[in-house]
This record gives structure tokens, C-alpha cells and sequence, in this order.
């Protein structure tokens, strides 16, 4: 299983580092949505779910955490701890986030506006579901 891990291009001078993200340049689709979450609490999972095809970077802005991923066949785990780097994570593939540090703030750049009918929430679906 291929992880894609993107290295973006801090511009750092004096007065510290900017990272400036253009969709179809630095991130492979069109941004439909931003969000983030924060104040995740200690032993705090998230995710469990795949998407039929959304497809997300997940970058840790401020802080750390593990991002699980699994195709169904094989499972890798992540960890995001700059603010410069950012995980592609392509549709039917499983998610957990976890082990957040009491300051992370994981921002996610997604292709798609948000749909409850893209999630697959059980494990079992997902994997019929990768199987057709
Ligand atoms: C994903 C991982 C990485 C909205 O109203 N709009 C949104 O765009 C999102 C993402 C969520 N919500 C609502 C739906 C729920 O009532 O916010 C609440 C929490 O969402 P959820 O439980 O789906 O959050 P996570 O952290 O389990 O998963 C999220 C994304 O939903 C998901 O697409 O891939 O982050």
C-alpha cells in the first residue's frame, strides 16, 4: 500500500515560515471544503469510516497525531507532526485518527462538499463495498 505524504515548501525568512497551498499545484484537486478540528480529547478516536470518493489531505497545522489507514487488504499508520506536511488520503480507503496531542489542530483540504451518503461507517460494507 502506497502512502502519499506531500513535503510543501515552507517560505521561511526572519520572521518565521509561510506555507501557501494552490489546488492543482500543491494539492491534486479542486478545494470544495476546509475544515479542522481541535481540542480532540486524550484517548480520543476519530474517523472509522471510508468515502465511495472523497478524497482529503489531512495536514497537522499545530501539533501531532496518527492517522490509520487501511485499503481493505492492508493497514498503515501515519504520523503528522509538522505543519508542512500533508497526507493524501484517496477514496475507499478506511481512517482512524488518533493519539492527537492536547494542542493538534488537524486541517483537512477535502475535494468535495460535504455528503453524508459518501461515508461508509461499517467496516463489513466497506469491504464489499471495495470488492465490487
Ligand atoms: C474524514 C475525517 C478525516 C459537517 O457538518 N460538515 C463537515 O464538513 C464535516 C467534516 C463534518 N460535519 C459534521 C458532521 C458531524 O455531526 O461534524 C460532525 C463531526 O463529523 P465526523 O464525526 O464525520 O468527524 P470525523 O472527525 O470522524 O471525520 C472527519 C470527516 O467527517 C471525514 O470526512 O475523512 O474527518
Amino acid at each position: 500500500m502506497q502512502v502519499v505524504k506531500y513535503m510543501f515548501q515552507p517560505h521561511g525568512d526572519e520572521r518565521g515560515q509561510l506555507v501557501a497551498l494552490e489546488e492543482f499545484n500543491d494539492i491534486p484537486f479542486k478545494i470544495k471544503r476546509v475544515y479542522y478540528m481541535y481540542d480532540t480529547g486524550e484517548g480520543v478516536v476519530r474517523g472509522n469510516h471510508a468515502h465511495k470518493s472523497l478524497e482529503q489531505i489531512l495536514i497537522c497545522i499545530h501539533g501531532s497525531c496518527k492517522i490509520k489507514l487501511d485499503n481493505g487488504t492492508e493497514q498503515k499508520v501515519v504520523p503528522l507532526e509538522k505543519p508542512y506536511e500533508g497526507l493524501y488520503v484517496a477514496n475507499n480507503m478506511w481512517r482512524e485518527m488518533y493519539d492527537f496531542s492536547s494542542d493538534a489542530v488537524l486541517m483537512v483540504l477535502a475535494s468535495e462538499l460535504y455528503d453524508e451518503n459518501d461515508y461508509i461507517r461499517d467496516y463489513n460494507e466497506f469491504i464489499d463495498f471495495i470488492k465490487k
